[in-house]
Order: C-alpha cells, then sequence, then structure tokens
C-alpha cells in the first residue's frame, strides 16, 4: 500500500517545485531586481515622454503583449483536474500493461473535459460533442486516452477531419455562428458525407447537452488492441461509466443557461471537487479475440459503429476519482498536450484509418500550439518517470543534458542510452501481418451508414425520441437553404420514417417516401436510463422569505443536507432571511443575481413577509422550473406560490405534510432528475 500511496501522488510531488507562490513577497523584475514603483512609467520630467531606458515597463509590456497561445483548433474550450485511477483486478491474462496488473494500484491522472466546435470563450452548455481526454502518469511511461463522450464519430478516415471540422465551425466568411453545428455548411457536410449519420443521431439527442461532466460517458471510440505478455493480442474498446449516472439538460434551459452562466459546467465540476464530491468513473472495456475480427454484421475498425453491449459486454476494470483542481490555469489546462499515439506496452493501435490519421495530427498541432518540439517538459506534460534519448535543443529547452554524446550508435558511453528488449520494458510494435496495394479506396465493409443509427433510435425512451425530433428540427430549421434541409430529411428517411417525416413537417420541405433500413433491433444500454440515479450532488433552489416556518424548513434543509444535496437560499435581498422564531439562514441569492435554470430543483418553502415583486418572481422560477420537467417541491406558503404558477400537485411536483415526508419524497424526485410524463402546455 505504501508504494500505491506513492504512486498516486507522484504527479503533485512533481508538479510542488514549479509552483510559486507571489503573495507577500517583493515585485522584482524577471531577472530577480526588486523594483520600486509599478505604476509610473520613467519619463523625462512629470509631463515628458516615457524614456526607452525602462527596462521595467519594456519587459512588462512584452510579456503582455505574448501572453496569448493559438487555441486549439477543435476542443478549444475546456476544463481540467487531477486524480486517479486504481485498478480493481488484474488485467495480467490481456494485456501487460503495467498500470493494470494489480488490484489497487494507484495512477496519477490529469483529466480534460471540452466542447469541441466553440472558441475558448463560449459557453459550455452548446449542443456539441464532448471531450474527455485522460493522461495516465504511469510508471512506463504517459498513457492518454483522448476520448469523447459519444461511441462513434463523424467520419471513417482521418483525412476528412478538415472537412468535417471547417463544415461545423462559424462559416468562414462572417464567422457566424459561434459553437453551433445549426448552419447551412454543417448540414450540407451531412447529407453529403452520409458515413456521419450515426454521430449526428447521437449529437442530436440528449447527450449533446450534459447536465455535468461529471454526468457523462467516456468513449475512446477506436478499436485498440490489448496485448499480453506472451504477445497475444484482443481488440478493445474503452468506456469510462460516471458513478452519478448520465444526465442531461433540456434544449431551451441549455440555451438559457448559456447566457445565465457560460461557465455552468466548468464551475460544476470546480465546485464539486471544491466541496470534496470527487467525481468518480468506472473504466469498462470490451474485448473481443482475434479469432473474431469478422464476427460482427461490421466492421470492428469502422469508428462509425459501436460494439452493443448484448454482443459484447462490458468488463469493468477500474475507477477514476478527480480529486484536485488546478492551481493555474494556463499552465495546466491550456498547455496539456494530449496524444491517442502516447501508449505503453500492452496497448497498440489497429488499423481503424481514423485513428491512423489521429496518430499524425497530435504532435503537429502542439508544435504550433504550444510553440516548438519541448512541450514535453512543460510539467504538466512531463511523464513521471524519468526519459532519456538523443533529441537535443529547440525553443525552450530546459534540460541540461550532459556530456558530448548525443548520437546512436556510439562507443564513448557504451552506446547508451540503449534501446530496451521487450522483457526490459521497452514497447515493441505489434506484429500485425499486412499486405496490399496501395490504394485510396476503403473496403465495402465500412459501408452500411444506417443499421446502428437505426439501432440507436430503436433503443431510446419515447422522451429521448422527441428530443432528438426537436434537436433535428430545431438544427435543420436553422440551414437557409431549402435544398439542404430536404436533402437532410431524405437521408434521415433511411433511419426512420416517422423522424424524418416530423422533421419534414417542421422544416417546411417534401416528406421522403418509406425506405428506412429494416432493423428492429435495440439496445438498453444507449438509454441514459439505463445508469445510475441518485440525489447526491444535485443543487436545489430553496425560495424563501422572513416569516417562514422554522422548524420545518430547518428540519428539511438539514434533511436535503443528509442526502448530500446542495441548496441555495434565494430571496428578494441578500443577507439574512428570518424565520417566524427568529431562526437566521444567510441568503446565497437574490432572484436576479441567479436563475431557475441553474438548478436541479426548486422547493418554494415559503414565508410570509412578500410583496408583488417577491410573488412574481417565485412565480417565474416555478414556471420556469416545471417546463424543464424538475422537481418542485413546496411547503407553507409556497403552496399558495405554487398554486399562483397553475402547477397541479404530480409528476414530480411535491407537497407532502411533514417534514419527514416531505423531504423522503422531494429528494425522490430530485434523484428522478427529470419528470417527463409531466403535461407541459
Ligand atoms: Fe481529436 N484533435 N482529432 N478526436 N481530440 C484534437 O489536438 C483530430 C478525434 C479529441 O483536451 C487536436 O491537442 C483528428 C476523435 C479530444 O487537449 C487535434 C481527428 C476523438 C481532444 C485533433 C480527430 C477525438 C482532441 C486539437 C480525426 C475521440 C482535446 C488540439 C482523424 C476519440 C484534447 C489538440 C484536449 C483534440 C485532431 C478525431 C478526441 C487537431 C485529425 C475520434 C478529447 O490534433
Amino acid at each position: 500500500m505504501g508504494d500505491e500511496r506513492k504512486n498516486e501522488n507522484k504527479k503533485q510531488e512533481q508538479l510542488e517545485p514549479f509552483k510559486v507562490d507571489d503573495a507577500k513577497k517583493h515585485l522584482t523584475t524577471n531577472q530577480g531586481l526588486k523594483v520600486t514603483n509599478d505604476e509610473l512609467s520613467l519619463t523625462a520630467g512629470e509631463r515628458g515622454p516615457t524614456l526607452m531606458e525602462d527596462f521595467h515597463f519594456r519587459e512588462k509590456m512584452t510579456h503582455f503583449d505574448h501572453e496569448r497561445i493559438p487555441e486549439r483548433v477543435v476542443h478549444a474550450r475546456g476544463f481540467a483536474a487531477h486524480g486517479h485511477f486504481e485498478t480493481y483486478e488484474s488485467m495480467k491474462d490481456i494485456t501487460k500493461a503495467g498500470f493494470l496488473q494489480k488490484a489497487g494500484q494507484k495512477t496519477p491522472v490529469f483529466v480534460r473535459f471540452s466542447t469541441v466546435v466553440g472558441f475558448r470563450g463560449s459557453a459550455d452548455t452548446v449542443r456539441d460533442v464532448r471531450g474527455f481526454a485522460t493522461k495516465f502518469y504511469t510508471e512506463e511511461g504517459n498513457y492518454d486516452l483522448v476520448a469523447n463522450n459519444m461511441p462513434v464519430f463523424f467520419i471513417q478516415d482521418g483525412i476528412k477531419f478538415p472537412d468535417v471540422i471547417h463544415a461545423l465551425k462559424p462559416e468562414p466568411n462572417n464567422e457566424i455562428p459561434q459553437a453551433s453545428s445549426a448552419h447551412d455548411t454543417f448540414w450540407d457536410f451531412v447529407a453529403n458525407n452520409q458515413e456521419s449519420a450515426h454521430q449526428v443521431m447521437w449529437l442530436m439527442s440528449d447527450r449533446a447537452i450534459p447536465r455535468s461532466f461529471r454526468m457523462m460517458q467516456g468513449f475512446g471510440i477506436h478499436t485498440f488492441r490489448f496485448v499480453n505478455d506472451q504477445g497475444k493480442t484482443h481488440f478493445v474498446k474503452f468506456h469510462w461509466i460516471p458513478k452519478l449516472g448520465v444526465h442531461s439538460l433540456v434544449w431551451d434551459e441549455a440555451q438559457k443557461i448559456a447566457g445565465k452562466n457560460p461557465d455552468f459546467n466548468r464551475q460544476d465540476l470546480y465546485d464539486a471537487i471544491e466541496n470534496g464530491d470527487f467525481p468518480e468513473y468506472e473504466l469498462g472495456v470490451q474485448v473481443i479475440e482475434e479469432k473474431d475480427e469478422f464476427a460482427f454484421d461490421f466492421d470492428i475498425l469502422d469508428p462509425t459503429k459501436i460494439w452493443p453491449e448484448e454482443d459484447v459486454p462490458i468488463q469493468v476494470i477500474g475507477k477514476m476519482t478527480l480529486n484536485k483542481n488546478v492551481d493555474n490555469f494556463f499552465a495546466e489546462t491550456e498547455q496539456v498536450a494530449f496524444h491517442p499515439g502516447h501508449v505503453v506496452p500492452g496497448i497498440d493501435f489497429t488499423n481503424d484509418p481514423l485513428l491512423q490519421g489521429r496518430l499524425f495530427s497530435y504532435t503537429d498541432t502542439q508544435l504550433i500550439r504550444l510553440g516548438g518540439p519541448n512541450f514535453h517538459e512543460i510539467p504538466i506534460n512531463r511523464p513521471v518517470c524519468p526519459f532519456f534519448n538523443n533529441q537535443r535543443d529547440g525553443y525552450h529547452r530546459q534540460t541540461i543534458n550532459k556530456g558530448k554524446v548525443a548520437y546512436h550508435n556510439n562507443s564513448l558511453i557504451a552506446n547508451t542510452p540503449m534501446p530496451a528488449t521487450e522483457q526490459q520494458g521497452g514497447f515493441a510494435h505489434y506484429q500485425e501481418k499486412v499486405e496490399g496495394r496501395v490504394i485510396r479506396s476503403r473496403s465495402e465493409s465500412f459501408n452500411d451508414h444506417f443499421t446502428q443509427p437505426k439501432l440507436f433510435w430503436n433503443s431510446m425512451t419515447p422522451p429521448e425520441q422527441q428530443h432528438i425530433k426537436d434537436a433535428f428540427s430545431f438544427e435543420v430549421g436553422k440551414v437557409k437553404d431549402r435544398n439542404v434541409r430536404q436533402q437532410v430529411v431524405d437521408m434521415f428517411a433511411n433511419i426512420e420514417h416517422e423522424l424524418a417525416a416530423y422533421i419534414a413537417e417542421k422544416v417546411g420541405v417534401t416528406v421522403p417516401n418509406k425506405h428506412a433500413v429494416d432493423n428492429q433491433k435495440s439496445s438498453q444500454a444507449l438509454s441514459q436510463t439505463h445508469f445510475a440515479f441518485s440525489p447526491a450532488t444535485r443543487k436545489v433552489g430553496v425560495i424563501l422569505a422572513n416569516g417562514f416556518s422554522d422548524q420545518e424548513i430547518v428540519e428539511i434543509l438539514d434533511q436535503l443536507t443528509a442526502s448530500n444535496i446542495q441548496y441555495e437560499i434565494i430571496s428578494d435581498h441578500q443577507g439574512k432571511v428570518t424565520g417566524e422564531n427568529g431562526t437566521d439562514l444567510m441568503v446565497n441569492h437574490t432572484f436576479t443575481t441567479t436563475n431557475a435554470v441553474l438548478y436541479d430543483a426548486i422547493y418554494a418553502g415559503g414565508g410570509k413577509e412578500t410583496n408583488q415583486a417577491f410573488d412574481r418572481s417565485t412565480t417565474e422560477y416555478l414556471e420556469e422550473a416545471f417546463r424543464h420537467y424538475k422537481a418542485l417541491g413546496a411547503t407553507q406558503e409556497g403552496k399558495e406560490w405554487l398554486k399562483a404558477s397553475n402547477i397541479q400537485v404530480g409528476a414530480g411536483v411535491i407537497e407532502e405534510k411533514g417534514a419527514k415526508q416531505f423531504a423522503a419524497r422531494f429528494i425522490e424526485a430530485v434523484a428522478a432528475h427529470r419528470h417527463w410524463d409531466r403535461v407541459i402546455n
């Protein structure tokens, strides 16, 4: 255990010497010179010109002028945290990866979540794929699992990546719209690149508007290989499964949050970690034996396909816990450099043509973004094990390599640093046999673009299907070119006629003939209802006015806390609210500094001292939360507010008598996440 504890903290220990605390120190230049004044430039006379010799001014301004680096070309907006991964049981049988050999083994990790399309300053809650990139600092070097929150991708070949991203990003003539796929070029791409169908179904589903980074899955997408110490390989897909379940916002709410708090998802992750509610994700693998490579009715190398869990079950092999926020966003979150090609012995690639394309792109992009070939020396990117080679020099080199030999082979230092054998931990690429002609062509086994999207559709519950219909209607409805709208509807008629007909009607184009692919199968694991539901770490807005009924409220709030629900007290003024028997509670927000969309549920607790403005704000909060299918609770005067909002009890609207009974039912309603059976007029 001692050793494991040591490993778990190894990255933090490595980062420590790089940290600087400026508090209570003298201000100096970067040369260490103490300065006497930081507010006035050096001038010739009090009203005269600034002097060239003002090195302090020049240094300060030059550094400022160079503060920005290019944002990532995709996944520009992200948020990251530190943590560790714990292996549940030895995976020795199928992989020799050092960090998966022993139960209880711990490996430090750094995880960056992101949106794909928006610029660095865009909103968190846009409809988009989310990145979920994990760097494992293993004893054998860094292993990066650079994943997304959806299990398939838009394209099958890396060479098309610039095309899909050009179509998805804001249109180049006017740079509109920001962080959105709801525009002509994206949907034109979709209709003319039908391999995108499966990913687009996921993108139109609730998965694209996660409630929290803590409540979304991660998928390695590609098929990788596990290799054991006998050299035997298995095909493998990676899954992250959040312990809190998989939950999403509703679209109207997501759009409003983008204005009310564009940092909604990052704030949520930051606060959870600060509160000690450490997010946890289990790592699962799907494994296929090499002999079964062709046993499926899809190509297992095709990144637009999933392996249905009914056919290839997930085996859970470990758990990741995120338990530390970064100290400095730029130094850590912005400078971290992931790469799907950062592997360790025991994990290898396949010929998935998308993966092969990625293996080139990631180093290349860091060279421009981080400004040279030494980005591996930036503290967040350094492996925790030592590294030695004959690479030298380049911008911002930090390592001071001693001696005069920087080549191989040599005799001066006994031909070192020397390659390792596999037994010594050297990485040897899997010796896959390959042969073929040099061609630009793809196997026919990649050509079925509609069977699996249909599986996805079949697997959705009715509310999830309705959300997909609405999302398509919104997005395609934003497309100005009628011809593109028609092409999209015609394309999705290949998957589900009901869906295509619905969109056609909404976006004003012709309903296509029935010609959907024949697939009746469904997979429960694709629906978000398949995952955990829990009240833990949910956020409740509690509306109180002066004169609330002390005893009942205090008891209910205690019950919420006991279920690890976070609550904030909302009133019409800051400071405190006082109960009828003199209990003071601190107000967290006024109606104007927060909003109903920022909570999972609203509890109208009551209070006697209200006025018309108070009542109107309360009604707005309750109606908004009701429209977004959230749990609502009311006690005492709160019941009057509910009545004024014309909201009926039932379907997640709780008005139970007695603090204990109320709290129990309300907490249950919060845990349910949303109440889809509610009728909304
Ligand atoms: Fe990426 N991707 N990608 N990608 N990707 C980048 O690398 C690329 C793909 C993913 O938080 C870039 O460092 C190509 C699939 C994540 O820092 C760039 C192709 C998946 C992140 C790049 C893909 C991903 C990136 C931009 C098709 C899920 C953010 C900045 C061949 C399995 C990592 C950077 C972070 C970032 C290229 C497809 C996930 C340009 C060429 C599939 C999570 O190199």
